[in-house]
């Protein structure tokens, strides 16, 4: 079965593509289907614009799609960004400005923990729904550092690292990231319901 990509981040595009076609998963992307709408994320969690974006996609393609919903989620800020890490600090912002903007917010406090929040839900075609969930743990670095991976990586130190995730490569992000770990969950339920 061939699934469709409900991201347009070309960040998780890249990465849900290789760790999915490592686990036998053929996929498609909305460009390549030429699919262009744009998905309201009026959710207050990840599970519920996942759904948003997988439903959305599903109806559009009727194929079975996979949405990615994800975030940083910082103890000091009460969890902020959260659900709204994609335009924390203002939609304009760069993925570099947005990091530096983060980093200021961190300077008024003294506590950097902090995790990866992957939601993944998949809306088939009949109304079935497959959900899996991921967390990485880390902590917020002082300054940037790395140039790989995409959004908030070069600030985010995961734990038992002293290199950010924008430092390493991407078959290590992709092994112990908040999505590698969602998506092994998710291949697995799949399997499970297609036996
Ligand atoms: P789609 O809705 O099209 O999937 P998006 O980027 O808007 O793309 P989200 O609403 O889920 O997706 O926002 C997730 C944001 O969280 C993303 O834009 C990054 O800023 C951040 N983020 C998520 N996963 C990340 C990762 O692995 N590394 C760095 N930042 C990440």
């Amino acid at each position: 079965m061939r699934y469709i990509l409900a991201t347009a981040n070309p960040g998780k595009i890249k990465e849900m593509r290789d760790i999915l076609s490592g686990l036998g998963i053929e996929v498609v992307t909305r460009d390549g289907l030429g699919i262009q709408i744009a998905v309201e994320e009026t959710g207050t969690t990840f599970y519920e614009n996942a759904k948003l974006k997988a439903e959305a996609i599903c109806a559009a393609s009727k194929m079975p799609s996979i949405a990615d919903d994800s975030g940083l989620v910082v103890e000091a800020l009460d969890g902020r960004p959260g659900v709204y890490s994609s335009s924390y600090g203002g939609e304009a912002l760069t993925a570099e400005q947005r990091c530096m903007f983060l980093l200021d917010e961190m300077k008024k406090t003294e506590q950097r923990r902090a995790k990866f929040v992957c939601n993944i839900v998949c809306v088939f075609p009949d109304g079935n729904i497959l959900s899996a969930a991921g967390e990485c743990n880390g902590t917020i670095s002082t300054e940037i550092k790395g140039v790989r991976g995409f959004g908030y990586d070069p600030v985010f130190v995961p734990d038992g690292y002293i290199k950010t995730m924008a430092e390493l490569s991407s078959e290590e992000k992709n092994a112990i990231s908040h999505r590698g770990k969602a998506l092994l969950e998710f291949i697995s339920k799949l399997k499970e319901k297609c036996v």
